[in-house]
């Protein structure tokens, strides 16, 4: 029986840096030693695997080419990653069986709702992001996604003086609505934030600080 590679959700609404975060974090995990593979589910195109891909394998090398997969899901995005999971789970069962050297896998969600969670049986951890432009009544307005997630991400700090977003007012909201359960601010454009988030993963997810060997 292959081990199960742990796995990271990555949910929010459609634009709000979920394909960024994944293209700041790895750089980080990889690194410090972890050999990771990405899942990006869309709705109707491959066009974030495919950036990924370039991103991080063609042009920085960070994993391999094959180790950025796209799914176009076809229906609804939470439905491939909460109610019918079966088509990254196909997925992710072939990958483990032939990449047992794996020491984690990403996926994202398409973008979505603020109802947005990963079934149980596909991610171990869940990060939620949303970004500032939405104002600063999110994260106050709640939903599954901000009350539920393992780590919530604001992004786009950078833009908060353009739309009047108090970050002080999103930070005061999301501790009092998710009761002390952590949340970082983050700049996908200058890395503010990253080194924290991969902390989180690390710290209670991955549980190691560095593990055996590069990719490369
Ligand atoms: N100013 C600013 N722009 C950002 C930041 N993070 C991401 N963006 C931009 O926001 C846009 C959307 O980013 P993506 O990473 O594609 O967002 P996404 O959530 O993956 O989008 P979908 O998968 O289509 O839902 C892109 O044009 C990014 O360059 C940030 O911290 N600041
Ligand atoms: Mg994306």
């Amino acid at each position: 029986m292959p081990k199960r590679i742990p796995r990271i959700g990555i949910g929010g609404p459609v634009g709000s840096g979920k394909s960024m975060l994944i293209e700041k974090i790895v750089p980080v995990l990889a690194k410090r030693g972890y050999r990771i593979c990405v899942i990006s589910n869309d709705v109707i195109s491959k066009e974030d695997a495919n950036r990924i891909r370039k991103n991080l394998a063609t042009e920085q090398g960070l994993l391999p080419e094959n180790m950025v997969i796209g799914i176009a899901t076809g229906g609804c995005p939470h439905t491939a990653i909460r109610e019918d999971p079966s088509m990254n789970l196909a997925l992710i069962e072939e990958i483990e069986q032939e990449h047992t050297e794996l020491d984690l896998i990403i996926l994202e969600s398409g973008g979505d709702n603020v109802m947005t969670t990963f079934s149980p049986a596909l991610a171990d951890y869940f990060i939620y992001i949303v970004d500032v432009s939405g104002g600063d009544k999110y994260p106050r307005k709640g939903g599954l996604g901000i009350e539920s997630c393992d780590l919530l991400v604001i992004n786009k700090i950078d833009l908060a003086g353009l739309i009047n977003a108090d970050l002080s007012v999103m930070d005061r909201d999301a501790k009092t609505l998710r009761k002390g359960k952590p949340h970082v601010f983050v700049n996908c454009k200058n890395d503010t934030g990253i080194e924290q988030v991969v902390s989180h993963i690390v710290e209670d997810l991955l549980f190691e600080e560095l593990p055996k060997a590069h990719y490369t």
